[in-house]
């Protein structure tokens, strides 16, 4: 049986916590979908398309496309976009407390919802103090996100930026 899991985020941009994540999660299933939902809660820079297109070739960029689909879901509850596909797990990264806290009921309504289990992966320190936030502010301020982004996302918000 197909073991395929999905990374689910709002990757508002993609970064390079995210594609540590995914890359790692890739790993350990058969099948990877990463799915950009949209967060109602909070308010976006980039649009859906935009978001996917950059993750599609980030990852390309690093080599790691085999067997990850990349998709967006705004039709309702995530684990019905797993049902969908067959997933039955989700994959998210936890880098403080807080992000515990978050996740957590989250993953106890997604496993009674629809038995979907969630998988905690620790953040590789290098990255474990990067967000989309982050990332956004530095570029509204007109900082260098190279560090903290896949190239492609560098090289897009410089773009977006210059006037
Ligand atoms: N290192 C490791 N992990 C990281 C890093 C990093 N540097 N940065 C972010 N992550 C993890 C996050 O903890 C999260 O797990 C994931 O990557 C995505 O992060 P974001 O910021 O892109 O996305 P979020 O936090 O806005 O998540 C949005 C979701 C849509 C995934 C979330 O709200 C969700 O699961 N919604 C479910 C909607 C639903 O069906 N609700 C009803 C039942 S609960």
């Amino acid at each position: 049986m197909q073991r395929i899991a999905v990374v689910p985020g709002s990757f508002d941009p993609v970064t390079l916590g995210h594609l540590d994540v995914i890359e790692r999660a890739a790993g350990l299933y058969d099948e990877l979908h990463v799915v950009v939902v949209h967060n109602p809660g909070k308010s976006a820079l980039l649009p859906i398309a935009q978001r996917v297109s950059l993750i599609e070739r980030a990852i390309a960029d690093a080599g790691i496309e085999g067997r990850i689909v990349v998709a967006s879901w705004s039709m309702g509850l995530l684990v019905d976009y797993c049902t969908d596909v067959g997933a039955t797990v989700l994959v998210k990264g936890v880098r403080s407390q807080l992000d515990v806290g978050y996740e957590t009921p989250m993953a106890i309504v997604n496993r009674h919802l629809a038995g979907v289990e969630t998988v905690f992966l620790l953040p590789d320190p290098a990255n474990a103090h990067v967000s989309s936030s982050l990332v956004r502010q530095v570029s509204a301020l007109g900082g260098d996100v190279a560090p903290y982004v896949p190239a492609v996302v560098a090289d897009y918000l410089q773009a977006a930026m210059t006037p």
